[in-house]
């Protein structure tokens, strides 16, 4: 069957059903073909819902915009980030040498990788914009390895259908669904603007997703694990975003 008539037609069913009978009629038809987010009831779940369930249907595989490196912002702005506490500090002072980033669930091949295996991995760079909800933005180069290469060699099962990643500041988790997560532009980071990635960027190693907003984009990564269900971490909504009023599905 081909997939583009059908994805048309739902998405033209869901935009009519939104317009005539209201957000919540669009919700139990993004329910009925498995669109709906994490954080998809309660107040705002059919708008998180709409939102969500059009942009998978209409912007499968798109790309984010990328920049010429002459667009880069200079300096790039950085938001002020809380200090990072004795764990961060020891293993700064090592040079991060004993970073690693474990990777578990549903995996074949659980286990860890060391920032220095990381950066052995083949390099993707992208010049793209990094945009904060709060209204700031900039444009830089990223580098690293993208989190595809590393859920294929750790053996992400088919049932998988998101990826939770949280960082060594403990109240920054965030997940993304498989679409994302395998998406070409989403990386695992590790150097920005053709060098290690700074600390306050979040070095040395951030997630950067640059079709959803900053928030997704997750500094001092410490791990990931593969899910079917989002429902056992923290509060069930998908992220920590969530919980703050935050929509889990954040693209742009
Ligand atoms: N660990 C961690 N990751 C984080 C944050 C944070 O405070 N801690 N802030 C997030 C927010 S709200 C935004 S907008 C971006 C900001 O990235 P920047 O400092 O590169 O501008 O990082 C995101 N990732
Ligand atoms: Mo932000």
């Amino acid at each position: 069957m081909n997939p583009i008539p059908r994805r048309k037609l739902i998405t033209t069913g869901l935009t009519l059903a939104a317009g005539a009978s209201g957000l919540a009629a669009a919700a139990t038809l993004a329910r009925r073909y498995g669109l709906v987010p994490p954080d998809g009831s309660g107040l705002y779940g059919p708008g998180e819902t709409l939102t969500y369930a059009a942009q998978r249907l209409l912007t499968r595989h798109a790309l984010a915009r990328e920049f010429s490196p002459a667009q880069i912002s200079k300096p790039p702005f950085a938001n002020p980030v809380r200090p990072l506490g004795d764990t961060f500090q020891r293993l700064q002072q090592a040079g991060f040498t004993d970073w690693r980033l474990q990777v578990g669930g549903m995996v074949a091949h659980p286990g860890s990788f060391s920032l220095a295996e990381i950066k052995s991995f083949p390099l993707s760079r992208q010049v793209t914009h990094l945009a904060c909800e709060e209204g700031w933005s900039y444009i830089a180069e990223w580098t690293g390895v993208r989190l595809s290469h590393i859920l294929h060699l750790s053996g992400a099962l088919p049932q998988a259908r998101y990826v939770v990643y949280r960082s060594i500041q403990s109240d920054w988790w965030e997940s993304l669904d498989m679409e994302d997560a395998l998406h070409p532009q989403t990386l695992v980071a590790h150097g920005m603007n053709g060098a290690d990635m700074p600390v306050p960027f979040g070095g040395p190693l951030r997630l950067r997703v640059p079709r959803q907003l900053g928030y997704k984009s997750v500094k001092y990564i410490t791990s990931l694990l593969v899910t079917d269900s989002l429902k056992g971490f923290g509060k069930g909504l998908g992220s920590a975003s969530p919980e703050d009023g935050y929509a889990w599905y954040a693209g742009i």
